[in-house]
């Protein structure tokens, strides 16, 4: 992790944990089936905090499910309510995974008290609730959860930031690298088909030279655009060198292949790519494509092939396709 607080608010925030004070209200979910109980604990915690009351743990799941919590409040009451179970499930949902739970039991309910700290809750207060406890436990939980989220986003930007080429927002070299083995495998596993492409921008020193760096720049965004909006999801594209892109196609044989690249190659070539100062260009780009074969291949020999394949599509006169 790199220290730019000044340009990265979120490392700033973790930096100066006083600066949370100034964020939005924490907003509290609060699940009491019993309602004059909920209406006090509730009056306890409105000054500070928002506060979404709900007595059905059916309702709670579904708000859960809605908004953004900063902690749950889980009251033991209803003789047929399960509040451990509840929890479990807050658990299990992807929305409220990290959220921190606090449970509110009354004196005789220790044993689950004990039960829920074991499993899933973060704290817990028994009856009758001294409202400065209260509030202190409910903040305690809330500036645990924002710094978590911080640190997740903060460690989440450096993550993206390693694998991702700044320019033109594919994935990097170092990204395929990584992941080619993987898909490799997979596919080898599964005895599914894998294709990958090599595609290299024709003449692209001319464009560089001709028309400037920056404008390059651009033809190189554009470029990638044109790719992503020809690729579907499951295809990686990665920016390989310069000017030349990879891109790994699972569940594609070297027939599909080829129809790809040539409609890429086609999307390339037929569309002037235009500017932003107005200028217009025609470019072109040559493939190699490749196939895995089902015995004696690695990713390695597979980019060799794509690689040996490209230099054929350029020796012969470029704008072309070549497996
Ligand atoms: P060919 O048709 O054989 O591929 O010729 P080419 O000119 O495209 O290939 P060459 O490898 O000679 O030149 C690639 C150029 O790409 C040289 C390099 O300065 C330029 N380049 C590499 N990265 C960038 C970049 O990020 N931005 C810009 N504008 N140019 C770049
Ligand atoms: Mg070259
Ligand atoms: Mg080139
Ligand atoms: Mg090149």
């Amino acid at each position: 992790l790199r220290a730019d607080s000044a340009s990265d608010p979120a490392l700033a925030e973790l930096l100066h944990p006083a600066a949370q004070e100034y964020q939005e209200p924490a907003r509290l979910l609060l699940v009491d089936p019993d309602a004059s109980s909920s209406r006090m604990i509730a009056g306890m915690l409105l000054q500070h905090y928002v506060v979404d009351e709900v007595s059905e743990p059916q309702t709670a799941l579904l708000r859960g499910l809605e908004r953004d919590y900063d902690c749950i409040l889980v009251a033991t009451g209803a003789e047929d309510g399960d509040p451990l179970r509840l929890c479990a499930q807050f658990r299990a949902l992807e929305q409220t995974r990290l959220v921190p739970i606090i449970l509110i039991a009354s004196p005789g309910e220790e044993h689950q008290v004990l039960r829920g700290l074991e499993l899933t809750v973060n704290d817990y207060l028994l009856r009758p609730i001294v409202p400065m406890e209260l509030v202190a436990r409910v903040r305690t939980q809330v500036k645990r959860k924002r710094y978590n989220d911080q640190l997740r986003a903060s460690v989440a930007r450096t993550v993206e930031m390693a694998i991702t080429d700044p320019l033109t927002g594919v994935y990097n070299r170092r990204y395929l690298d990584g992941h080619l083995p993987t898909l490799f495998n997979r596919a080898q596993a599964r005895q599914r088909p894998l294709s990958l492409m090599l595609i290299d921008i024709d003449r692209f020193k001319w464009i560089n030279d001709e028309m400037g760096h920056a404008f390059g720049d651009q033809v190189l965004q554009e470029f990638a655009l044109r790719l992503r909006r020809n690729l579907r999801s499951i295809d990686l594209i990665s920016r390989y060198g310069g000017e030349e892109f990879a891109i790994v196609m699972p569940e594609t044989d070297l027939a599909s292949a080829r129809i790809v690249a040539e409609r890429i190659r086609g999307e390339i070539a037929n569309k002037a790519f235009s500017f932003s100062d107005g200028r217009t260009l025609r470019v072109t780009a040559s493939a190699g494509i490749s196939t895995k074969k089902p015995f004696d291949d690695s990713p390695e020999q597979m980019l060799q092939r794509a690689d040996d394949a490209l230099y054929e599509a350029k020796k012969q006169g470029r704008n072309q396709v070549v497996a």
